[in-house]
């Protein structure tokens, strides 16, 4: 049986939980405290030396990093598939969720860090700059969507790491361009799905 170390808001998280899924994957789930530090403890440590969530037992395979686990689930469990099998488009998706991993979720945290905070304790700047910030990259995304359905070839892994955070940009703050027409349509056929659509951990944030 899988094992998942799991936060329900971490948008890394819900990345693997996209594709578990997605190949319709039975899984057990152990709920890691992060305010309370569990991700730094001994024994999560044993299991992932940087200390964060997720991470992944398969039987006696350790795995860790959201992108590292997807690929490995890809690898171990192959249907449906979510990588396509060309070299360039392989590339591609995992120059996307690259991007994803650290650019996109990293600057939409910013905006949720600041805008949790009691109003006055608020860093307006940071979150306006923030903002600025992701309207540019889903401008490119947008870009990257002229003509096709999906951001590699059909649903694949660049998709699913930038789900968790395109399907709740009204709560951050954040409005769609009305000539971002590819970008629209293609977030509507992501909350389409039933892995992205009944994703936990973003009940507060619809
Ligand atoms: N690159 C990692 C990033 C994981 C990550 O930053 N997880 C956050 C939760 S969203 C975490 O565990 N933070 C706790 C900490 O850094 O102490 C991945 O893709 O899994």
């Amino acid at each position: 049986m899988l094992k998942l170390y799991d936060c329900a808001e971490s948008p890394f998280c819900q990345k693997t939980r996209i594709v578990l899924a997605e190949k319709d994957l039975s899984f057990e789930t152990t709920a890691i405290d992060l305010q309370a530090g569990e991700q730094k403890s001994p024994d999560f440590l044993k299991l992932n030396p940087f200390g964060t969530v997720p991470a992944l037992i398969d039987d006696e395979v350790i795995v860790y990093d959201s992108t590292i686990i997807n690929e490995y689930l890809e690898d171990e469990y192959p249907h449906p598939e979510l990588m396509p099998s060309d070299s360039a488009a392989r590339a591609r998706v995992r120059a996307l969720e690259d991007y994803a991993d650290n650019a996109f979720i990293r600057v939409t945290d910013a905006i949720l860090e600041e805008t949790r905070k009691p109003e006055g304790e608020q860093n307006t700047e940071r979150v306006t700059a923030a903002r600025q910030q992701v309207g540019r990259m889903l401008a490119v995304l947008d870009g990257s969507l002229s003509g096709r359905s999906w951001l590699v070839g059909n649903f694949s892994l660049a998709d699913v790491a930038f789900a968790p955070r395109v399907v709740i940009l009204p709560a951050l703050g954040i409005e769609l361009d009305p000539e971002w027409k590819n970008l629209a349509s293609w977030i509507q056929r992501l909350n389409q799905r039933a892995s992205v659509h009944d994703l936990a951990g973003l009940d507060a944030l619809r």
